[in-house]
């Protein structure tokens, strides 16, 4: 199979299309299987229903492929993976949106090639808005080039953040709230860091930033947002990583990371 970017991309839209249409589907009649850490963390049949079909329909097309999933882990798959390209999926971001029948929730769907994501597809069924973005390639929503809005100043910015499952976490996460709201125009919790990232693209929110994240919550949704003219990292000049994701537009990225350091926002506390 050809493993040119834009071939991957559209693997990625075609997948993330059937996997949404299952999910959604699926959403008026799920039912809880599985708690993670705590009560919140809800994990649905759907869940890992969605996510076992991306992963047949991509090993399907590309039997060589690896697919990290966050239901699967990574043994799941093929695993191994001999073509260098590793498929990285969230079947449904936003499991507590999904759970309480709120629209926003995703189907993340990222291609890498050695380490680099360099395609992906974010489909948010329930507002009929397919992302997808190739690297160096600029990003799409519903097949029209995106660009995000220009930079406001950090007191006009409205900014999406989420909190952690661990109530630990929390209580750290409420003490930085406590010193960025009072100095933004508002914050959103959206519930689906995915449908965050991508809302960031298309003018939902100014900015965004979240702690404990894993690669599955930003990889397709990142690409997206860094294709669309936004800014995706962590603090001190360092990538995305579970520590923080930070993203904006370049000049309200640096005023975010100024005000989030300080507070050790990339720690527990
Ligand atoms: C969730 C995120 C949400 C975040 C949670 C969690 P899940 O993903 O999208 O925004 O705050 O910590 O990671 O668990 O619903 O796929």
């Amino acid at each position: 199979a050809a493993s040119d970017r834009e071939s991957l991309r559209d693997l990625a839209v075609r997948v993330a299309t059937e996997a949404g249409e299952l999910a959604r589907e699926g959403q008026a009649g799920i039912t809880v299987l599985d708690t993670k850490s705590s009560p919140t963390d809800v994990v649905t049949k759907m869940d890992q229903a969605t996510e076992d079909l991306i992963r047949t329909r991509l090993l399907a097309e590309r039997p060589g492929d690896a697919v990290l999933g966050e239901e699967g882990g990574e043994e799941a798959g093929d695993g191994s993976g001999t073509s260098g390209v590793r498929w990285v999926v969230d079947p449904i971001d936003g499991t507590v949106n999904y759970l309480y029948g709120h629209h926003d929730w995703a189907v993340s769907i990222a291609a890498e090639v050695d380490g680099v994501v360099v395609a992906a597809a974010v489909n948010v069924p329930r507002r009929g808005e397919m992302y997808e973005a190739v690297l160096g390639g600029g990003a799409r929503l519903n097949g029209r080039t995106l660009q995000a809005p220009p930079a406001v100043p950090l007191e006009q910015a409205l900014v999406a953040t989420g909190f952690g499952y661990r109530s630990e976490r929390r209580v750290h996460q409420a003490r930085v709230l406590l010193e960025v709201i009072p100095r933004v125009r508002d914050i959103r919790r959206g519930g689906s860091a995915a449908v965050d990232l991508v809302g960031l693209a298309s003018g939902r929110v100014n900015a965004y930033y979240e702690r404990g994240l894993h690669v599955w919550d930003w990889a397709a949704p990142g690409l997206v947002a860094g294709e669309a003219g936004l800014r995706v990292g962590g603090l001190h000049g360092r990538p995305p990583g579970e520590d923080l994701v930070i993203a904006g537009r370049p000049e309200l990225y640096e005023a975010l990371q100024e005000l989030l350091e300080p507070l050790g926002a990339d720690t527990d506390g």
